[in-house]
């Protein structure tokens, strides 16, 4: 992967700025940076390694050189009003991602809500959406994605909390990175004109992980919730079906979705 194949490979889709790194902090970090000099919606930036890659709440990316795909995209700010909403841009990339895999290499991929890409129940990809607000504008959007492409991207299972895989794993046989990357803007620009419709979070729904299995709810701030798991709100928020029978609605917050019974 370098500038010239990922330029050339991309030239036909309407993105901005195009930023090829070897070796990056985080490229949400650098897409942030393109974002407040005003580079137009869509600029992507990738990246062969990152040193310093982001999840959630502190956590580490691991992204190798040479194994996997991390890239940032600059979305339009406009499209969220509050941090909630933060939360159907990370649906949208784990819904691109489900999709390219699916167009490119016939594999069902599953999104364990709210941000993870599963493959055959392990975890192949996370999704950060970040922003940055002045008072309570969006100043930056910016839509992180990280995909284990080739079997070295996949941690050692002592930095784990969930079990991971990559692509070539599955698919047995080389992945090309880029095409992979071009299937997934190409879902990104198909659905970021529709988050806000219906047809988005059915879409959504019909890739979630564990529909109608018992999961656990972790969190910082309330205690453990077991439920089943009955889908999502019009918000893209998960609909939990206690064991007495109410249906609560969980907010991505800071969660972490566990498998009861693993199947
Ligand atoms: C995520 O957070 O899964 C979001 C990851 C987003 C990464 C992309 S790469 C491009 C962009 N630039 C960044 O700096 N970040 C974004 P979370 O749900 O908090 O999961 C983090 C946890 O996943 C870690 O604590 C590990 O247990 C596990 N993990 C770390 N690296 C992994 C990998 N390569 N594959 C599978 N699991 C991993």
């Amino acid at each position: 992967m370098n500038q010239y194949l990922l330029e050339t490979s991309l030239n036909d889709l309407p993105i901005g700025v195009i930023e090829y790194h070897d070796k990056v902090g985080s490229t949400n970090d650098l897409a942030v940076e393109l974002s407040k000099n005003d580079a137009p919606d869509l600029s992507l930036i990738v990246a062969n390694e990152q040193t310093k890659g982001r999840g959630r709440s502190g956590r580490t990316w691991f992204t190798p050189p040479d194994s996997a795909l991390a890239f940032s995209l600059v979305m339009d700010p406009g499209v969220i009003k509050n941090q909630e909403d933060l939360s159907r841009i990370t649906g949208l990339g784990a819904l691109a991602v489900c999709e390219g895999l699916k167009d490119g290499y016939d594999l069902y991929a599953e999104i364990k809500w709210p941000n993870d890409v599963l493959l055959n129940r392990k975890k192949v990809c996370g999704v950060l959406a970040e922003a940055h607000w002045t008072g309570n504008s969006p100043e930056t959007l910016i839509l992180g994605i990280g995909i284990n492409i080739a079997p070295d991207s996949v941690p050692p299972s002592e930095h784990l909390n969930f079990p991971a895989i990559s692509v070539e794993e599955i698919v047995g046989k080389k992945v090309d990175r880029i095409s992979l990357l071009k299937a997934i803007i190409i879902k990104i620009i198909l659905w970021k004109e529709k988050v806000w419709q219906p047809e988005f979070i059915n879409t959504w729904i019909k890739y979630l992980a564990y529909m109608d299995d018992t999961v656990q709810i972790l969190s910082n701030d309330t205690a453990t919730i077991e439920g089943k798991v009955i889908g999502l709100d019009e918000s893209g928020r998960l609909i939990l079906r206690l064991p007495n029978s109410q249906d609560i609605i969980i907010h991505a917050g800071e969660i972490l979705m566990r498998p009861l019974i693993d199947r």
